[in-house]
């Protein structure tokens, strides 16, 4: 029996133990259905919501689309310029490229996507815009307590992965940006038809404090899951934390289904 399938199968044991203690009922989960293990029996609530949520909602259930007319202002939270060492979440690293890029025009930029991949490649925003794209009004609901309705036109992630041939024993797509920001998301999330890499919003291109020139928009989700400033996507066959730089390290929930 490998480490792996050891922590699989004491957290099950643990998941039951602790539907029979509060009364619930999980149902005998596969080890695929399994949601990612935090290793840390404190965040046994995120994974009750997450298999509530799996279970209660068919996998490809849309989030609720708005018209043009309720698009309401959007503040930008967290970074809005990765180049600009005063930010919170400034990368030394890669601040200064993320610099030299924008001032190419992101000319230059390009999206990687590697990992558990058939083909891992490149994409320039050219490539990105020339697969078929999907415009959406939506809301975003940011963990402070604000939400905001936007349009975004972007290309659908599930293109971008099929793109570069998605393995089969591929779970998980972890996603990194120009500051000190990661997150991922499981296939059900990174395959949804609203899940997309947006490189436009209300009608123009992304604005530099919105994710320029590219951002992740997860409607299923909070706010956070939402990267902006895409460098790079990693698919995994198993969950990673993201260490220092992931939500659960920084004390968020991974899984924050809305
Ligand atoms: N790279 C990066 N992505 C990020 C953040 C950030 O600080 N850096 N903040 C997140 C949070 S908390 C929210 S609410 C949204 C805000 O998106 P907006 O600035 O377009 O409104 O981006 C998310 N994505
Ligand atoms: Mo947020």
């Amino acid at each position: 029996m490998t480490g792996q399938s050891r922590l699989v199968l004491s957290r099950r044991q643990l998941v039951t133990g602790l539907a029979s203690a509060g009364g619930l009922l999980v149902a005998g989960c596969s080890s695929r259905e399994l949601p990612p293990t935090y290793g840390n029996v404190l965040r046994m609530g995120d994974l009750v919501t997450y298999r509530a949520f799996r279970t209660l909602l068919p996998a490809g259930a849309l989030v609720r689309e708005y018209a043009r007319g309720d698009i309401t202002s959007s503040p930008a939270v967290g970074t809005s310029d990765p180049a600009d060492p005063h930010q919170g979440l400034y990368s030394a690293e890669r601040g200064p490229l993320f610099d030299q890029l924008r001032t190419g025009a992101f000319g230059d930029w390009r999206l990687r996507v590697e990992g558990r991949v058939a083909k891992p490649r490149e994409f320039s925003l050219a490539e990105l815009m020339a697969l078929p794209s999907r415009t959406q009004i939506t809301k975003h609901t940011c963990e402070e307590g604000w939400s905001a309705i936007a349009e975004w036109r972007g290309v659908p992630l599930r293109a971008v992965l099929e793109a570069a041939g998605i393995l089969p024993t591929a779970r998980f797509v972890n996603f990194f940006a120009f500051d000190e920001t990661a997150e991922g998301l499981d296939m059900i999330d990174a395959l949804h038809p609203q899940t997309i890499l947006a490189y436009g919003m209300n009608g123009r291109e992304l604005p530099l404090a919105h994710g320029a020139p590219l951002r992740l928009r997860v409607e299923t989700q909070l706010g956070y899951k939402s990267v902006k400033f895409l460098e790079r996507i990693v698919v995994k066959d198993e969950f990673d934390d993201l260490g220092k730089i992931g939500s659960l390290q920084n004390g968020w929930a991974w899984y924050v289904g809305i």
